[in-house]
């Protein structure tokens, strides 16, 4: 191990004092005996758990063994509380140094209520401690190294406008406390399997690009469960592959060392916190367990492998370390892990005994349990009622116009508010708007046009051309207290953002027993009938996302409804995917003056666009006009009252509008435009089937595109997406079942 001695201090000759002040690459004695009894406590937990596991009395059981000393290096260099945390499942070293107990380890384990990372919910070793700045994990490798990003980002960006994060009335930012230091640094650590996902690669590119305080830490232990390193990297050695992107401090060490590792990582935090940029630091350590207990290594590791990483397992030369420097003896080892082993059982016992969360708490912090947005107080009426300043009505304006002075009036209104994605910004070379020499862009369809020229470059940017990427630092600085209010370009390349979307934005709080949570809108551009769109511009699929515990959805199909859904879902203390029609963004159906800068829309509150009495259609988006139409050619022809509901927003959804429609027509027909089977009015036929079946005349019918993707030739768009000429036929039908 490394050593390293302070030059002697003036006037001292005596050996005794002199090796009591010995210090190795600045850790005292004392602090290397505190290392020690870290990692040989993270080893004992595993050890424990693993028994507590065989013995049926926990679920779960993956290790920290081989990357203990990493851990208590990386956590010595850095700040709990201060600096913020993504650790991978391996860092049970590091969350006892930052301050973690074998207790809430245990809690963990056994899936107590007590349970700090998440109540019971996560497997073990999925780390969050909000008081530590210990984010939520999960279990996808590598979804935690964007988001790393986005924090640090999160950081830097209240640094620079500290009263932002001042509290804010009427919206998400009363229950969103902001801390930021000016200086931290975000730890972001992964195993050298995990190096092989593309979110690795994005986020190595942000954080370079953008100079970020990010220590990126590859735990490299040779093996991802069974496949090893050399399969994973090319070459081999992440280092190598890494080596070339600019502004970072690099290291590659022995993680089996915690002097060295200690070093490595003094270095690169201060790297980072001088702010010249992010950090990588490459840790070769061992593996001496199996991945996990569900595998068994020796059937593809053989023993003459596992023996030579035996020899450099980071316990027993933290050990010999000790002795060797004459820190501890054997004695002192003896008794120190005695005591871990006392205190152990102890924890181990209050474990056993703790109670289990109770099923009635499942639901609970699905939605933040603070600010409700089907609240009927947001229920406004629009300020465009009154007249204009010249005593005109003002002018009615496209969807794309009013979600455009939407966005403008609530980044004046909220600091927090930041607009990125694929060409948002108005020009990236913003010497260019400054000299006048062009108008800027903002967005393939406008709707962010104005917008940096208005906020700055730092408020509306472009990023690189990566979903993932978008929407994993949105999640990072959401989880700061930011709005990231982002942008995906079409619907159909919102695909690469799936793991984010899915497995991460709208789980944080349920995942975290509400220890955090990560409010932002993604708007995406949704949609066919674009005559020439073809399959990659004109797909719909909000049914996966309504799927998805813990994301609003919203999908408004006029200019008005658009700006006092946008409004509530920015000010909303959810997640919200917001779907815009890029058919409607200029139609001239449902235009409207702009309502004013406080006009809102509750979510979960349908619009009876026509009220009628003999059959209930159900739809929303660019059916509206088309079932508009048809409807009116149905009165007109057949004297048939169609009572048309536009639902507005899918999840929460307006049962209520439903159910009392229904029960007075008694007849439903559902219309969407994504594909008809397994699309989201599935669930609202099958739910008035099952509910109001005694209302019911007539079979729940459904009008929806063919199963099949939108084809280019407008013939044959035509032909597989719903026309107001399927709907008139379907309704005719209903009315006369
Ligand atoms: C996205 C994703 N794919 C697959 C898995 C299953 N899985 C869990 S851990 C793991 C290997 C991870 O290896 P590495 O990153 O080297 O970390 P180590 O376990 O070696 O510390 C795999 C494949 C997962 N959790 N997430
Ligand atoms: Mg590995």
């Amino acid at each position: 191990m490394a050593t390293k001695t302070d030059p002697k201090p003036a006037g001292v000759a005596d050996d005794k004092i002199r090796s009591a002040d010995k210090t190795y690459e600045g850790l005292s004695r004392a602090q290397l005996i505190e290392a020690y009894r870290i990692m040989y406590t993270s080893r004992r937990v595993d050890d424990r758990e693993i028994l507590l596991k065989r013995q049926q009395k926990i679920f779960f059981q993956i290790s920290g063994a081989g990357h203990e000393a990493v851990g208590v290096a990386a956590g010595f260099a850095m700040k709990p509380g201060y600096d913020w945390f993504y650790p991978y499942y391996r860092d049970r070293a590091l969350c006892l140094a930052l301050g973690a107990t074998p207790l809430d380890m245990l809690l963990m384990a056994v899936g107590a209520a007590a349970d700090p990372q998440s109540g019971g919910r996560q497997m073990p070793s999925h780390w969050s401690f909000p008081k530590l700045n210990v984010v939520t994990q999960s279990s996808p490798t590598g979804s935690q190294i964007l988001q790393g990003v986005g924090c640090a980002e999160g950081g830097r960006y209240f640094a620079s406008h500290p009263q932002a994060a001042n509290k804010g009335d009427g919206d998400y930012r009363q229950f969103k406390d902001v801390q930021f230091q000016g200086d931290e640094v975000t730890y972001v650590s992964l195993g050298d399997g995990a190096t092989s996902e593309g979110e690795f690669w994005e986020a190595l590119n942000t954080a370079s690009n953008s100079k970020l305080p990010v220590v990126f830490v590859v735990q490299d232990n040779g093996y991802a469960i069974s496949v090893p390193v050399e399969v994973q990297t090319a070459g081999g050695n992440i280092s190598r592959l890494v080596a070339g992107f600019p502004n970072f401090h690099f290291e590659e060490i022995d993680g089996t060392d915690p002097v060295a590792s200690y070093a490595a990582f003094a270095r690169t935090v201060a790297y980072c916190r001088a702010g010249d940029g992010p950090g990588f630091v490459h840790a070769h350590v061992i593996r001496p367990y199996s991945h996990s207990l569900s595998d068994d290594e020796r059937l593809y590791r053989p023993d003459a492998e596992r023996e030579r990483d035996a020899t450099r397992d980071p316990i027993t030369r933290m050990q010999m370390f000790l002795i060797r420097e004459g820190i501890l003896d054997e004695k002192g080892i003896n008794k120190l892990e005695k005591q871990v082993e006392d205190d152990l059982q102890v924890a181990v016992d209050q474990a056993l005994d703790a109670a289990p969360p109770t099923p009635d708490t499942i639901m609970r912090f699905i939605y933040s349990p603070d600010l409700d947005p089907t609240s009927p107080a947001l229920q406004t009426e629009p300020a465009s009622a009154a007249l204009a300043a010249d005593g005109k009505k003002a002018a009615p304006k496209t969807m794309a116009d009013l979600i455009n002075a939407t966005l403008r009036d609530e980044m004046r209104r909220d600091e927090r508010i930041v607009i990125f994605g694929e060409d948002v910004a108005d020009a990236s070379r913003e010497q260019y708007l400054n000299e006048k020499l062009i108008k800027g862009k903002g967005g393939v369809f406008k709707l962010t046009y104005g917008l940096q020229h208005d906020f700055g470059s730092d408020r509306v940017f472009n990023s690189p051309l990566a979903e993932a990427n978008i929407v994993g630092r949105a999640v990072g600085m959401a989880t700061r207290g930011m709005k990231p209010v982002v942008e995906i370009q079409f619907f159909d390349y919102i695909w690469p953002a799936m793991m984010q979307l899915r497995d991460e934005l709208p789980l944080i709080r349920w995942r975290s027993n509400n220890g955090f949570s990560s409010p932002c809108v993604i708007r995406v551009a949704i949609g066919g009938y674009l005559t020439g769109g073809a399959i990659y511009h004109s797909q719909c699929g909000e049914s996966i996302f309504t799927h998805t515990p813990g994301m609003r959805v919203v999908f408004p199909s006029n200019a008005l409804d658009a700006a006092g859904l946008l409004r509530t879902a920015i000010r909303c203390d959810d997640p919200v995917l917001f779907l815009e029609h890029k058919r409607l963004y200029r139609e001239t159906f449902g235009r409207a003056p702009y309502p004013g800068p406080d006009y809102t829309i509750p979510f979960g509150k349908a619009k009876i666009v026509q009220a009628g009495t003999d059959l209930t259609v159900i739809t929303y988006g660019a059916v509206v006009p088309r079932a508009l139409q048809a409807a009116q050619k149905l009165e007109r022809e057949h004297g048939v009252k169609v009572e048309l509901i536009d639902l507005r927003c899918l999840n929460p959804f307006d049962w209520d509008t439903i159910a009392d429609s229904v029960s007075k027509t008694n007849r439903a027909l559902v219309a969407y435009e994504d594909t008809l089977s397994w699309g989201y009015g599935a669930e609202i036929a099958a739910r008035i089937a099952d509910q109001l079946f005694d209302h019911l005349d007539a079979p729940v019918r459904r009008v929806a595109a063919k199963d099949v993707f939108v084809a280019y030739q407008p013939i044959l768009e035509d032909a597989i997406l719903p026309q107001a000429e399927d709907l008139l036929r379907a309704m005719k039908e209903l009315a006369e079942y």
